[in-house]
């Protein structure tokens, strides 16, 4: 694990890759591409976040849409532009993406991977220009190259990864991701069309004093949750809530802190997404020395079982996540 070699902060995405593909002796390059397609892909959707506050001004100051069509939504925009870059490298053989039904196969026998993907979570927050957040993970097929893609290379644990990451539309934009050889953050510098490693080998502080739960499902609460976000008050932590995953994750996993979505009576599976969105966060959090748990297992252990899945997830700091699981442990087992 040559994670070690020190990477200068300010070194290029593409320079990164290149250096990090030189660590894998048998690396075919593959994977580096694929990492470039999706950066490209972060690149547009950026450019189209940007601009999409503009769009109904139309004219000379804003996007009118060339057909002079409806202006389409923003994560469907996402989903078009990084399915196109995801087909179009040759690396790619399937794609789980949360604005599809079913699959996409790609029909390319060629490809090696299988990629879940969530193109614009918290789309909601689009329109009041708070953070959003691209989330993916990259899986090698199981079953040879060529032939039909089955359940097998889709319905795959979160411990199958071969990498994952996350791209954060935030005051600035930053692309995070782990390829399980630790987790490096890249900062996009939109003059230059660049990302630029500004954040190398991120760890998560080992404890915080932040939590992050939507406290107005208090009352659909249970298992523990209750008696650990009144632990968490009665240690005076901050409560920060942004209502978008990635921004929430993000903020957690620089400074220190828990992100609880806990089963309600409205989603007694929790909302968040198995494929893409939990398994992705749940690796870049292994990798940094956090932790993330439904509650009962590791998340990275869970064996999906269908394509949009829903799932529990307490996710952040290893030893809030210890403590939650303590609590939670204990009021399940009184049940
Ligand atoms: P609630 C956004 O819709 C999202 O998927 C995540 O990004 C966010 O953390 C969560 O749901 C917010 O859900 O129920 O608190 O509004």
């Amino acid at each position: 694990d040559n994670s070690g070699l020190a990477y200068s902060v300010g070194t290029t995405l593409d320079r990164f890759i290149k250096l990090k593909q030189s660590e894998f002796p048998f690396a075919s390059g593959e994977l580096s591409q694929l990492l470039r397609d999706i950066a490209l892909a972060a690149k547009i959707v950026n450019r189209e976040t940007n601009r999409a506050g503009l769009a109904n001004i139309g004219g000379a100051f804003g996007q009118t849409n060339v057909q002079g069509e409806e202006q389409q939504k923003l994560d469907v925009i996402a989903n078009i532009r990084f399915m196109r870059a995801l087909s179009k490298g040759g690396e790619v053989c399937a794609i789980v993406s949360e604005e599809e039904d079913s699959v996409i196969d790609l029909q390319n026998k060629s490809g090696k991977y299988v990629i879940a993907i969530d193109p614009l979570d918290g789309s909601s927050n689009i329109d009041v220009n708070i953070s959003i957040g691209t989330i993916f993970s990259i899986y090698r097929r199981k079953t040879p190259p060529g032939s039909p893609i089955t359940k097998e290379d889709i319905m795959q644990p979160g411990r199958d990864q071969v990498a994952a990451g996350y791209v954060l539309y935030g005051s600035s934009t930053m692309l995070v991701y782990t390829t399980g050889h630790g987790v490096n953050g890249f900062t996009y510098e939109t003059s230059l069309g660049e990302f630029f490693l500004s954040h190398p080998s991120i760890k998560a502080p080992l404890d915080g004093s932040i939590y992050s739960i939507n406290e107005g499902l208090q009352n659909q609460w249970k298992n523990g949750v209750k008696e650990y976000i009144d632990e968490c008050k009665s240690k005076n932590f901050a409560a920060r809530y942004i209502g978008s995953l990635v921004a929430d994750f993000h903020r957690n996993l620089l400074k220190g802190g828990i992100y609880l979505y806990p089963s309600t009576e409205k989603n007694p599976d929790g909302k968040l997404r198995l494929l893409y969105e939990a398994n992705a966060l749940a690796f870049i959090a292994d990798q940094a020395g956090a932790l993330a748990t439904n509650g009962e297992i590791p998340i990275l252990n869970i064996q999906p079982s269908s394509l949009h899945q829903r799932t529990p997830l307490f996710i952040g700091s290893k030893k809030m996540v210890q403590r939650f699981e303590s609590i939670s442990k204990g009021k399940v087992l009184q049940k």
